[in-house]
């Protein structure tokens, strides 16, 4: 049985339609990081950081899941039929629901999710799928004190125990459209050095040394679905 963890990034979602955060036409070219994707921007200006996540969540229902996302989902899916002798994770950077929109069951969000709040009272994490802003009330405890379930630069991401325990027990760790500069999840191909191989699947190769055995490169919903095809057919 083959135990693959695949970490997503934003590229993977790129060509369904919405910006990756460092490219030429990324969504941090129009935002300064330090005001928007900080716990202290949020502390200095509510309504800017609420705006610009309400901004994101509208546009999810505009975009759908592409051939790369249903690729990981029909290989999941493949799994757990008996087609195929593995089992896939999806541990994904990104806040959109494309992975589940696709179908894949086994996905861990580990920088949180745009369609869920969180109460800094009360700690409750509503689904949320319209604006907030800084007097929307809790819907579990009344309290104005909602913000984006969205991890932050200095904050801790979220489910470090069981993606420890996947990256430890995987037998092919595989980046999709990732630049690999934000850790923790830059480091994951380096602690499972060792005792898996690896693969980067990406629109174009880092510079200097990698720490891939493999680089494929090109766009995700060309690159994604040929491999999965492969493993399905071997
Ligand atoms: C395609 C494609 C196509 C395009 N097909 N490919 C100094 C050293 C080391 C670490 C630190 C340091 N100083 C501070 C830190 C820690 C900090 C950090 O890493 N900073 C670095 C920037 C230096 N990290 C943190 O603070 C994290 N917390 C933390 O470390 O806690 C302590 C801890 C200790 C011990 C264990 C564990 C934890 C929290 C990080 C939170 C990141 N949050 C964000 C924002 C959330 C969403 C939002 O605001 O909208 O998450 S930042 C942003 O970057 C977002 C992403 O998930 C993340 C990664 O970006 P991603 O996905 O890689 O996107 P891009 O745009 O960078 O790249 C896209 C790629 O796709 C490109 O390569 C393209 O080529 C490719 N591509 N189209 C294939 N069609």
């Amino acid at each position: 049985m083959q135990r693959i963890v695949v970490l997503t990034g934003a590229g993977i979602s790129q060509e369904s339609g919405l910006q990756t955060f460092r490219g030429t036409d990324g969504l941090w070219n129009h935002e300064r990081i330090e005001d928007i994707c900080t716990p202290q921007g949020f502390r200095r200006d509510p309504m800017r950081v609420d705006r610009f996540y309400n901004g994101l969540r509208a546009q999810l229902p505009g975009v759908h899941p592409n051939a790369a996302h249903l690729a990981l989902a029909d290989l999941e899916r493949a799994g757990r039929e008996g087609r195929w002798n593995g089992q896939v994770t999806v541990i994904t950077q990104n806040i959109d629901d494309l992975h589940e929109r696709a179908g894949s069951r086994n996905v861990i969000h580990m920088h949180g999710e745009l369609l869920r709040l969180r109460c800094t009272s009360c700690h409750a994490t509503p689904q949320w799928r319209t604006d907030c802003f800084p007097d929307t009330p809790c819907p579990a405890c009344g309290q104005p004190t909602l913000r984006p379930d969205i991890v932050w630069f200095g904050e801790m991401p979220y489910h470090m125990d069981s993606i420890a325990r996947y990256l430890a027990e995987c037998d092919l760790f595989v980046a999709i459209g990732t630049s690999g500069v934000v850790y923790p999840a830059a480091g994951f191909v380096d602690s499972v050095a060792g005792h898996a191989d690896t693969m980067l699947f990406n629109l174009e190769v880092p510079p200097g040394p990698s720490a891939f055995d493999q680089a494929i490169v090109g766009p995700a919903t060309r690159t994604v679905p040929a491999w999965t095809r492969d493993l399905l057919e071997a």
